[in-house]
């Protein structure tokens, strides 16, 4: 199938907010409560249509990574998107997102759109994070913000398409040189191959991580 753009996604915030969840979610329109924790990154894509056009949405997920702190540089290359990720249950998740912003500012590019998502509304009895104060978080730092739960599914879908559409808005603008940073064309390869060969050929992946990277999956 081709697509008008490719955008890679990352998603980042605390162990346990539900990063993972929301991931399967939005690709595999499944709950599943327990997640088997590996090492290294792994990935998820789905189409989606903006404006008439086909995109592919390329995720990455941490994996577990982000409880060693460990988040290498390659992570955050090349993505349009974040999903920052806090749990609503959970206030010292909240209290960090200012050192993962701090992180994405360090590593990504400055024109990365970040969309804040206060994770597991579903347990608003256990709610320790009110919508105002993610809303407020939001505003100060120009962050799109949204909350979802991945176990019921509400906001999972509108918070990777708005997003998205953000993203395209500001190609539409001009804020991008998408030949440069973004992949667009028609797929030939598969998705993964291509944009690792892109991401090579941009020299944004050593060979070394690349290697790691084929042997964890
Ligand atoms: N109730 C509820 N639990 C969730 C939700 N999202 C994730 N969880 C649970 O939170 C735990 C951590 O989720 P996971 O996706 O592995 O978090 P990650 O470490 O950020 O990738 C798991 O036990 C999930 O079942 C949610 O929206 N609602
Ligand atoms: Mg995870």
């Amino acid at each position: 199938m081709s697509y008008a753009y490719l955008f890679k996604y990352i998603v980042i915030g605390d162990t346990g907010v539900g990063k993972s969840c929301l991931l399967l979610q939005f690709t595999d329109k499944r709950f599943q409560p327990v997640h088997d924790l590996t090492i290294g990154v792994e990935f998820g894509a789905r189409m989606i249509t903006i404006d008439n056009k086909p995109m592919k949405l390329q995720i990455w997920d941490t994996a577990g990574q982000e409880s060693f702190r460990s988040i290498t540089r390659s992570y955050y290359r090349g993505a349009a998107g974040a999903l920052l990720v806090y749990d609503i249950t959970r206030r010292e998740t909240f209290n960090h997102l200012a050192s993962w912003l701090e992180d994405a500012r360090q590593h990504a590019n400055a024109n990365m759109t970040v969309m804040l998502i206060g994770n597991k509304c579903d347990l608003a009895h256990r709610r320790a994070v009110s919508t105002e104060e993610g809303e407020q978080f939001a505003k100060e730092h120009g962050l799109i913000f949204m909350e979802s739960s991945a176990k019921t599914a509400q906001n999972v879908e509108e918070a990777f398409i708005k997003t998205a559409s953000t993203i395209y808005k500001k190609i539409q603008d001009g804020a991008f040189d998408v030949s440069n940073e973004f992949v667009d064309r028609m797929e030939s390869k598969s998705v993964m191959e291509e944009y690792k060969d892109h991401q090579l050929e941009k020299g944004l992946l050593l060979k070394e991580e690349l290697a790691v990277t084929e042997s964890r999956r």
